[in-house]
């Protein structure tokens, strides 16, 4: 098998496709590099002493792990030092990162969730880090004003998971493409390209336990699916719920599904629970980019004005023709 790795994939975008520059090339080479890092350092586990909270908040006001932090600060140290960023954005910070004084500066804006999922961190199960990337406005310095872009700005996103093996799953804006991380090698090898994700599916993720908290139209979607085969829908459908977004998308891009964070009672007043900027643009510009559907059950995700860096949003993704479903219920 003539294996593909990121570099040369990245190459041939650039030189073949154009469909990025170099110095996004070498950004994404740069943020690889530090999930390779971060994947490392979680599959040390407690033997390295990394498990655990870190004992602070962060701006969500969640208790941060130790992983948390880790996880971000590898993902500062390696891209502020490379020229082609304006400044970052983490769900661990309350204001972006600007980029120290010594080094070059570039025009483009990276956005991370570092740790995703980083409740599942102490038992063992899959976590990732999502990421976008922006291009910082002409003549705008970059501060929090110029993260505020539409998710249909976006010139890259992606996300990687940590789980039986390190994935690292990336859309330039022409399709999906998935790389498993070699790990003698040290290297992600291409292993799924143009990735699309069934329009039709028997299969929803949801956190139940919120159920007295949803809207009428996500309580009647999920009780047509659960009603199965004696319901209006006349099929059984089966439910699978990670609480890692990461791995809940992963699972839909690989064989389709619905996932959704809908608006409810508990999270209404801050407008929903996963965050806009760096988790559901990027998740939303991949899932579209495979051929799926992102909305707010309102409008589409891509679509929002953000109006804050750590805006939160209701999120429903996957397969197109249920999302659809969702929304069309919203609408009527
Ligand atoms: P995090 O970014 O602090 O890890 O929170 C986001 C996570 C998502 O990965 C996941 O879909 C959701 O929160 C799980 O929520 P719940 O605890 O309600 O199951
Ligand atoms: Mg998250």
């Amino acid at each position: 098998m003539r294996r593909i790795s990121l570099s040369r994939f990245l190459i041939e975008e650039q030189r073949n496709k154009h469909v990025i520059s170099s110095e996004l090339r070498l950004l994404i080479e740069v943020v690889a590099r530090a999930c390779k890092a971060i994947s490392i350092a979680i599959g040390k586990g407690a033997l390295a002493d990394v498990l655990g909270g870190a004992g602070a908040d962060n701006v969500q006001g969640e208790a941060q792990k130790k992983l948390d932090v880790i996880s971000n600060e590898i993902l500062l140290e390696a891209n502020e030092w490379g020229g082609h960023l304006a400044a970052m954005a983490s769900e661990e910070m309350e204001l972006p990162h600007p980029i120290p004084n010594r080094y070059p500066k570039g025009e483009y804006l990276l956005l991370f969730d570092p740790l995703d999922g980083s409740s599942n961190i102490d038992i063992n199960v899959s976590v990732g880090t999502i990421f976008s990337v922006l291009q910082c406005p002409e003549g705008m310095a970059p501060t929090e004003q110029a993260f505020l872009q539409s998710g249909t700005r976006q010139l890259c996103a992606g996300y990687a998971v940590y789980g039986p093996t390190t994935l690292l799953v990336l859309t330039l804006g022409d399709g999906v493409n998935v790389f498993t991380l070699d790990r003698e090698l040290g290297s992600f090898v291409l292993t799924q390209s143009a990735v699309k994700i069934p329009a039709d599916t028997r299969e929803f993720a949801i956190n139940a336990s919120n159920n007295r908290h949803w809207e009428p139209p996500v309580k009647r979607y999920v009780d047509e699916l659960l009603a199965g085969k004696d319901g209006p829908r006349g099929s059984d459908f089966n439910m699978r719920w990670v609480a890692s977004m990461v791995a809940d998308v992963h699972r839909i891009l690989c064989r389709g599904g619905i996932f959704m964070y809908p608006l409810d009672a508990k999270t209404r007043e801050k407008g929903g629970k996963l965050r806009l900027l760096y988790e559901a643009n990027p998740m939303a510009f991949i899932v579209e980019q495979a051929g799926g559907a992102a909305t707010t059950g309102r409008q589409r995700i891509l679509e929002l004005e953000p109006a804050n860096l750590h805006q939160r949003v209701p999120v429903i993704l996957g397969s197109k023709n249920e999302v659809e479903r969702v929304a069309a219920y919203h609408a009527g």
